[in-house]
């Protein structure tokens, strides 16, 4: 069990090895399932965790390193056979997922049925269970490669208590468990692939939905280590590193009420735009096949990324926007050329004017904070003044949120207010919103002793005397560092 498991192994678990752990979330999942599903047992369970992040916005798909921690909320998938599925194996000609939800009101939604062989994910109908396929599609793509997959009967009962749209990556957080689940499923175990792997394939696979995110969210749901935050850097492969966080602080998230779902807006996917066009332009590189604002940093033979900011400042222009055109021209290669490149999606192809300046600003400057937010942590209990770098932290949050919000244009009139709040009523050293933005949720650093008032103090300043935002209590909670992914074996 666990302990003979290698630390780079995705857990596979028997019950007592929970030791307590999500067991009522777990023994829930499995009375659901039971009564949907014909009054059967499932075999397993899959559990992937949501994430904070709590610096490095908007840097993972440009090569960069970010420094999420794991919630302690998650996606849960319960998995069984329908009771005649094995034996009329060789008879049946295809495969069939059905996938049932928990509501809001803790009742098990209408099921979907979808034909499992050759998944195939629907950009245009962005109901959850899209996340599932994408899920499948990865591991089908993975196994397709070696000697294919086999058909599959199975039921799935999935539920989760991480707010969707809200920056806290209940989206990749299906997207793995989705994996892990196909993966057992297909070839009986997960030995095919570590967590690093695992993560990298779900990267990939989530992107079937149309975003052309990065790769922190599925990485850090695999990879996470509880009691610790992790720094993860993408410039090659995948990276990861545990990083200690200072004791006697908390991390607080608090949502602003917007929600913003990346997949159905055009935002996310024009700033992804913008930073290969600012990578092209500052290495002057139109040749090599992948050219991201890391690999510019490196061109401009500078080996800090602040440096790199420097010089951006002095090459890039801030106004007016640069036209496609104008970038071609100055690159000496043909528009369409180049929108070939760097214009992948049709979001970035509808964008007439491109803030390269402004983009390639806030995403080196925040790649440095992420270095020296992670060099203060290791700094953390080794005799320096805690007090002094948690402050240090929490300017380096600060910093982070106001670029995110005047250079990179991704918060909101919310965030930004609830930001102000946390940091002058709550008290917090620092606070800045996490994950994509345009809405969801910040992260506030809090001293221990102080998270009660922060609460409180936040949510009166913040909701009002009614509690409510936009008509749904405020929602709030310090976090610790979970533990990542795993697959809980029930027989
Ligand atoms: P959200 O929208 O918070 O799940 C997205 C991307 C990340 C990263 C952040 C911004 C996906 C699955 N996730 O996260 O990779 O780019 O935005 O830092 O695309
Ligand atoms: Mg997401």
């Amino acid at each position: 069990m666990p302990g003979q498991q290698s630390e780079d192994a995705i857990p596979v678990l028997s019950r007592l090895d929970l030791l307590g752990n999500h067991t009522a979330a777990i023994e829930s999942l499995l009375t659901h399932y039971s009564k949907t599903f014909d009054n059967s047992e499932p075999a397993f369970v899959a559990r992937a965790p949501g994430r904070v992040n709590l610096i490095g916005e908007h840097i993972d798909y440009c090569g960069y390193s970010v420094l999420p921690m794991a919630i302690d909320r998650h996606i849960l998938i319960a998995v069984g056979y329908p009771s005649n599925a094995r034996s009329n194996q060789n008879e049946r000609s295809s495969s069939t997922l059905r996938i049932c939800h928990i509501d809001s009101s803790d009742r098990p939604a209408a099921t979907v049925t979808v034909e499992a062989d050759g998944v195939a994910v629907d950009k245009e109908n962005l109901a959850w269970h899209q996340y599932v396929l994408c899920g499948f599609r990865g591991v089908q793509d993975y196994l397709l490669k070696g000697g294919g997959f086999p058909q599959l009967d199975i039921n799935l009962m999935v539920t989760g208590d991480i707010p969707s749209s809200s920056g806290l990556s209940s989206s990749s957080a299906l997207v793995v468990c989705s994996a892990l689940v196909a993966m057992r499923a297909y070839t009986g175990s997960l030995s095919l692939l570590d967590r690093r792997g695992m993560a990298s394939l779900c990267a990939t696979a989530e992107r079937y939905i149309g975003t052309e995110g990065g790769g922190m969210d599925q990485a850090i749901s695999l990879c996470a280590r509880p009691g610790q935050a992790m720094w993860i850097n993408f410039k090659s492969g995948l990276e990861t590193r545990p990083v200690n966080l200072p004791p006697g602080y908390s991390w607080v998230v608090a949502h602003c009420g917007q929600v913003l779902n990346k997949a159905a807006t055009d935002q996310f996917n024009q700033r992804v735009a913008e930073c290969r066009l600012a990578a092209r332009l500052l290495s002057k590189n139109t040749d090599s096949a992948n050219m991201r604002l890391v690999d510019a940093q490196d061109a401009l033979g500078v080996t800090q990324p602040g440096a790199a900011a420097d010089l951006a400042a002095q090459r890039l222009r801030a106004e007016p926007p640069y036209s496609l055109a104008e970038v071609a021209a100055e690159l000496s290669v043909e528009s369409s050329a180049l929108s070939a490149i760097c214009l992948t999606s049709e979001a970035a192809k509808r964008l007439a004017g491109f803030q390269l300046h402004q983009r390639a600003l806030h995403v080196f400057n925040e790649a440095q904070r992420v270095l020296d937010f992670r060099d203060a942590c290791g700094r953390a209990g080794s005799g320096d003044n805690d007090e002094n770098l948690a402050a240090r932290l929490g300017e380096l949050m600060n910093a982070s949120h106001q670029s995110c919000s005047e250079l990179y244009n991704c918060s909101c009139p919310e965030l930004d207010r609830l930001c102000q709040i946390c940091r002058d009523v709550g008290g917090a050293l620092g606070s800045r919103l996490t994950g994509a933005g345009w809405g969801g949720c910040c992260v506030s650093l809090v001293p221990d002793s102080g998270v009660e008032k922060f609460l409180s103090s936040v949510r009166d300043a913040f909701a009002g005397p009614t509690g409510l935002v936009g008509g749904r209590p405020f929602l709030a909670f310090a976090s610790s560092p979970s533990t990542g992914a795993y697959l809980l074996e029930l027989n």
